[in-house]
């Protein structure tokens, strides 16, 4: 039977819209995860060789040899220290057989390393560092505490989970021996009956198990060999996975490990599996699970109301992290009673080694700090990625592309973007045009950036096997694709039909792969890498096997979360490199991992037309901006099936109000774009996405602050608020930058919300829409019709907007600005204005205006924090509204400090709401200026 006969047959036996969870592998079948979960703890009970002990000359580097009591096994403990409150704790084999992989694109900088004294104590040594800062090493049974300020919040090895099974020879096992008949055959057996993939769902085509294999793999605990759904992974190197507990003392909240489509809060995985950390490409993905998605960052944070700390594990194989909340039991000495919250997790990888960095805040802002200080901050992307985006699978033809590009026109509606789907390749080979349907892909690009919109096509790793395509044999004959365990060019199955897979940990590759972008009419558009986790349709998992090979030996096991990064990387380079690194590059990914923030964007990948999956965008890119991925979005609308107008109105609104904001629609969905909704709904969407667009300036600026303080733009309440413990488990309200609390509707037929406002009772929050005053502390019922947005601007806060309707971003960069101010209690504000060109690299010179407002005393001022050298602005203020003024000016003016111009300006007093606007104070933003409002 042909896989064109059985497609359908599968389809219709599988439930529609979930996850076939028999694809991917639960703790149970992967070996690693059953034997780190449930250790023989008498066995890995260690001790910390004393005699051992060194500290480097600098006395920043101290290392100390580990032995297991039973086995003998010996360990190599490595403790650095850094400034601004770094640890890096490594534990490897002393003597592995084979050198174990160390994860290091993760790593940007290195902080500063910070000297360390020590201290014997009886049974211990005690490590001290700069700001009361330290850790103490017990010997026996081996453990680590971390102190601060003489309170322990964490400790490692307090539970004996530390394993690292040691690397053995594999009886009989040679390195790329030559590939067997029977090696043949299992692959054959695997494959099936392949024919040309066609633009159907996509197939199950991976190989079922027979009975007899499910029952060995259930009860066969051999370690050298382990089969998943009838592929063979054949472990050459043997189990050599590792693991570590590590304890958060007072703490009941931890946060973090995207991707996972789950609470913000992460739950506790005691009756459930652990968290998977293993890029995947899982077809209709279940909400409320822990399951594995597209990419992992291995981060967590750990909150509560006196402290923040984030905790990240080095460590690219696939990682399962176990959770679970509970109290300190015997701890009266340390915390003076029972009832003292703790949490236990235990993170286990597969291979690699342990190297755990910790990160002490004590602030949530001082985590994101350390943390992306250390993997890189989010880079500043092109001004006009910040605008509303039209996906769909597929534009058909340029046609197509030309009349939703003028219908935008013709409903006056903003867009930014419009993006192909691999539907525009010819057949599925990236970097090709379909020419039937795109016959002047140059024209229909220039007919777009003539109007201010742009295009951003899609290119997959996966090359399609064929000799005539280019791509494909220069790759080939240049040894670019990753080996089989025979090291023969593996061949795996996705959306062309039989594809070899570029080996991205190359450079050879990622230069060859990054030229193409400078191919005419690929050298002016920005790019979707999508499929790159990496999707093989016939692999285990629908992803590569295990056992193959990148170049210099490296396991495919040891490097998979890494092929996300390394191929967006390639990208990144590939769009600088054609624009003599002039122009900033613009890239969405699917698949990600720690640093991926330095080069691309990210979408939570195929979601549904649902409200569960509406609900459940805001915790997932709350997660992903707190491990660094702050440019994050969800496709709105839904992925797969139709949205009802209702939902499709309320996701727009919500995805206004979210770092990337992009609808996208499967291919056998019905067309949605908003003119194709009755009169009223269109309106609502196109007031959503102009309401996204009046916020440009502000969304910008916080891009800017993100990509100098690693702040995520869009925050956890507690972010803000660290203190207030109402906030800790919210993932359905959050805050833009520290001024606007959003709280979308998720829920059908919502007539009202409740809504709580952070912070004391000293802070006020401000309806944008109706004016109302909200109290700090308290929950208040809104009333959300369906133009309603539930967005509150902050008392004590200015944030600056712009109001003219444009086709899109680039065509308002230079329009004049309209700050919002809401005044807090005391009558103060501040806020600040980030100003460049949008689109070069020279803000990476210093060519860019950072501009900080105060209104104290009656005062309102502008300071220019940075001037650009260079760059010159003709950006004006137009006007401002002042939310919460108590009084009616008798005059206001306006003072230019350098020029000393002076100028009394007009102005409105709403005394019903004590609004006041003030028109047209004309002065351009890059001058320094006062504006005095007299009683
Ligand atoms: O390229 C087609 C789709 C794309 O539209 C979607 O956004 C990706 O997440 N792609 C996955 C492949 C197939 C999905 C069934």
């Amino acid at each position: 039977m042909t896989w064109t006969v059985i497609l359908p047959l599968l389809l219709l036996l599988t439930p529609a819209f979930t996850v076939d969870k028999g694809n991917f592998k639960t703790c149970k079948d992967a070996r690693f995860c059953r034997r780190q979960r449930e250790p023989r703890i008498d066995y890995y009970i260690h001790e910390l060789l004393v005699d051992t002990v060194k500290l480097d000359s600098s006395k920043t580097a101290l290392t100390a040899t580990v032995k297991n009591i039973k086995s003998n096994d010996e360990l190599l403990l490595e403790i650095h220290g850094f400034e601004d409150r770094t640890f890096r704790i490594r534990l490897n084999e002393l003597r592995p057989l084979r050198k174990r992989y160390e994860v290091d694109i993760s790593i940007d900088k290195l902080p500063k390393a910070a000297p360390m004294d020590l201290q014997q104590q009886s049974g211990q040594l005690q490590l001290n560092f700069p700001n009361k800062l330290h850790l103490n090493l017990i010997y026996n049974p081996f453990r680590v505490d971390i102190y601060d300020d003489g309170t322990l919040l964490t400790s490692l090895n307090s539970q004996s989970l530390l394993l690292i099974e040691p690397m053995r020879t594999k009886p009989g096992f040679v390195p790329n021996s030559d590939k067997s008949a029977a090696d043949d055959q299992q692959t054959e057996d695997a494959a099936g009956d392949w024919e040309s993939q066609t633009d159907e769902h996509r197939p199950e085509i991976v190989a079922n198990d027979t009975d007899e294999q499910q029952e060995a793999e259930a009860k066969n605990d051999e370690p050298w060999e382990e089969t998943f759904k009838g592929h063979v992974d054949s472990k050459p190197y043997g189990p050599n996975s590792i693991g570590l507990d590590v304890t958060f003392f007072g703490f009941e909240n931890v946060y973090g490990l995207p991707e996972h489509a789950d609470s913000f809060r992460l739950r506790s995985t005691k009756d459930t599996d652990p968290y998977r950390l293993y890029n995947l490409d899982v077809f209709e993905y279940e909400l409320n699970s822990p399951m594995a998605l597209y990419g992992a960052i291995p981060f967590m944070i750990a909150h509560n109301e006196r402290s923040t700390i984030g905790m990240y594990w080095n460590n690219a194989a696939e990682t399962w992290v176990d959770v679970d909340y509970g109290f300190i039991s015997s701890a009266g000495t340390l915390f003076g009673g029972s009832s003292t919250p703790k949490t236990d997790t235990h993170w286990f990888s597969e291979t690699g080694i342990i190297d755990v960095f910790f990160f002490l805040g004590p602030k949530p802002a001082d985590v994101s700090r350390q943390f992306t200080g250390l993997v890189g901050r989010p880079y500043l992307p092109p001004f006009v990625t910040l605008g509303y985006h039209q996906c769909r699978w597929n534009y058909n033809d340029e046609k197509d592309v030309a009349t939703v590009h003028e219908n935008f026109d013709r409903y006056d509606i903003p867009v930014d973007f419009i993006w192909l789907d691999i539907e525009y390749t010819d057949g599925k080979r990236y970097f090709t045009w379909d020419t039937p349907k795109f016959p002047h892909p140059v024209e229909m690009i220039n007919n777009l950036t003539a109007k201010g919109r742009n295009l951003i096509v899609i290119s997959d790793p996966h090359i399609k096997k064929d000799d005539n395509y280019f791509i494909f044999k220069e790759m080939l004959d240049r040894g670019l694709y990753v080996k089989t365990k025979d090291g023969k060019d593996y061949e795996g199955w996705c959306w062309p039909g039989a594809s070899y897979y570029p080996d991205f940990l190359n450079p050879a590759t990622c230069e060859y792969y990054a030229n193409l972008y400078s191919r005419e009419s690929f050298d002016k558009i920005w790019t979707w890498n999508d499929m790159n986790e990496p999707s093989v349709f016939n692999g285990p998992e629908i992803t590569m096997l295990k056992d193959i090979q990148h170049i210099g030996g490296l396991e495919h096991r040891e490097v998979h979360n890494l092929y996300g990064i390394l191929h967006t990387k390639a990208t990144y380079e590939g769009h600088l490199k054609r624009a003599d690194n002039k122009v900033r590059p613009f890239i969405l990914t699917r698949s990600f991992f720690t640093g991926s923030q330095r080069y691309t964007a990210v979408w939570t990948g195929d979601n549904a037309a649902e409200w569960g999956h509406l609900k459940a965008s805001n915790p997932m890119i709350l997660s992903l901006g707190i491990a660094g991925m702050t440019f994050a979005g969800a496709d709105v609308g839904g992925f797969f099936k139709n949205p009802e107008t209702q939902l499709l109105v309320r996701w727009y609104q919500a995805g206004a109000f979210q770092p990337f904001f992009r609808a996208h629609a499967h291919i056998d969905t019905r067309r949605r774009e908003p003119w194709l909704f009755d009169e009223q709904s269109m309106l609502l969407i196109r007031d959503s996405i102009r309401a996204r667009y009046t916020f440009l300036p502000f969304w910008y600026t916080l891009f800017f602050e993100a990509s100098q303080t690693g702040l995520p733009m869009m925050r956890p309440l507690w972010y803000e608020f660290p203190e207030d413990q109402n906030t800790f488990a919210m993932d359905d309200e959050y805050l833009l930058g520290d001024a606007l609390l959003v709280k979308p509707v998720t829920d059908e037929n919502t007539k009202t919300l409740n809504v709580y406002f952070p912070g004391t009772s000293a802070e006020t929050w401000h309806d944008i829409t109706t004016l109302a005053i909200h109290k700090g502390g308290s929950k208040s019922q809104i009333d959300t019709p369906m133009n309603k947005i539930p967005v509150f601007q902050r008392g004590g806060t200015i944030m600056p907007r712009r109001f003219r309707v444009r086709r899109s971003a680039i065509l308002s960069i230079e329009d004049p600005i309209t700050l919002s101010i809401a005044l807090n209690d005391t009558g103060d504000a501040q806020g600040s204005l980030y100003l460049d060109d949008g689109i070069s690299r020279e803000h990476l010179d210093g060519n860019y205006f950072s501009i900080k407002l105060h209104l104290k005393n009656n005062i309102l001022s502008s300071r220019v924090v940075h001037s650009a050298s260079a760059y010159k602005t003709k950006v004006w203020l137009e006007r401002i509204y002042l939310a919460g003024f108590k009084f009616k000016p008798s005059s206001i003016e306006l003072n230019e400090l350098f020029s000393g111009q002076k100028k009394v300006l007009e102005f409105f007093y709403d005394d019903k709401h004590h609004v006041l606007t003030i028109r047209k104070p004309g002065v351009n933003m890059s001058k320094e200026w006062r504006m005095i409002f007299r009683a």
